[in-house]
């Protein structure tokens, strides 16, 4: 039997997605790197249907109410400011995707709230391999908390192990001059944190998906890249950890029995 169906149609990335802004971007070819691209054949050519689960750790931090549940949302469920997290603890979302023919997730963890206080458990940034900074586009004070926000995050990871993200939400707030403003201060700080940086609204859906389609190409080509320097089965989550049915069980349901503070 598969492991899982496969994954909907539009979640299956066949082409490498562009980055928003090539002067912000993390990487600048439009093409999978080659040796991935031979990986991924192979693998899929050996893989027995989908049963096996690769899976990257997001996390997703930024100020109170800068739109952080709301952008998981709008992408997760195509809804915008239905509250669906718990109200306590931690709490993630798991969006399978298919790329180059094999089957990829990213579970991509919000806080309820904690952020408040500044008080996010260690184990919510801890086996990133991607962090996903959030600031108000029509609050630019926030955009100078994200630093400070990265910095925790970091200091919970190995060194050059994660994909950093500046995503500015709430753009159909803005006037195209004030967006044009506001994107020019972000791609400065998005340079000083060696971020890759992108302007969205969850309202209008404006960018959203573009967004996570990058975010989960660039993961994922990372753990191939990863995986073939390293011995897939000391790999872990976050590293692009290869999980079976009962590990996945396991993982979700330890993960959502944790409090954060
Ligand atoms: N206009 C607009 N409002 C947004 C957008 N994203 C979030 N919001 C609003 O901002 C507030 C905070 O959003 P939320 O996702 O809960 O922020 P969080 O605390 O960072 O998780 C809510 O009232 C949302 O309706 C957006 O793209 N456009
Ligand atoms: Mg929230």
């Amino acid at each position: 039997m598969p492991f899982c169906p496969p994954v909907s149609r539009d979640r299956i990335i066949s082409t490498f997605p562009k980055s928003y802004n090539p002067e912000a971007c993390l990487q600048m070819k439009d093409d999978w790197d080659p040796k991935a691209k031979m990986a991924c054949q192979d693998r899929a050519a050996l893989l027995q249907g989908f049963d096996r689960l690769k899976m990257s750790k997001v996390v997703v931090v930024g100020d109170l109410n800068v739109g952080k549940t709301c952008l998981i949302n709008r992408f997760c469920k195509d809804v915008f400011e239905r509250d669906y997290k718990a109200t306590i603890g931690v709490d993630f979302e798991i969006e399978r995707f298919e790329l180059s023919g094999l089957p990829y997730s990213l579970q991509i963890w919000d806080t309820a709230g904690q952020e408040k206080f500044k008080c996010i458990a260690s184990a919510y940034y801890r086996g990133a391999q991607v962090i996903i900074t959030v600031f108000d586009m029509a609050d630019i004070k926030t955009l100078e908390n994200t630093q400070q926000w990265l910095s925790e995050a970091l200091r919970e990871n190995e060194p050059n192990s994660c994909f950093v993200f500046l995503v500015g939400t709430k753009r159909d707030l803005l006037s195209a001059e004030e967006c044009e403003r506001t994107e020019r201060d972000a791609i400065n700080i998005a340079a000083e944190m060696n971020a890759e940086f992108w302007s969205v609204s969850s309202k209008t859906g404006e960018n959203v998906q573009e967004f996570f389609f990058r975010v989960a190409a660039l993961a994922f080509e990372d753990a191939i890249l990863k995986d073939l320097e390293t011995e897939p089965s000391t790999a872990q989550i976050g590293d692009g950890s290869i999980l079976n049915d009962t590990a996945l069980e396991n993982a979700q349901e330890k993960q959502k029995k944790k409090s954060c503070c």
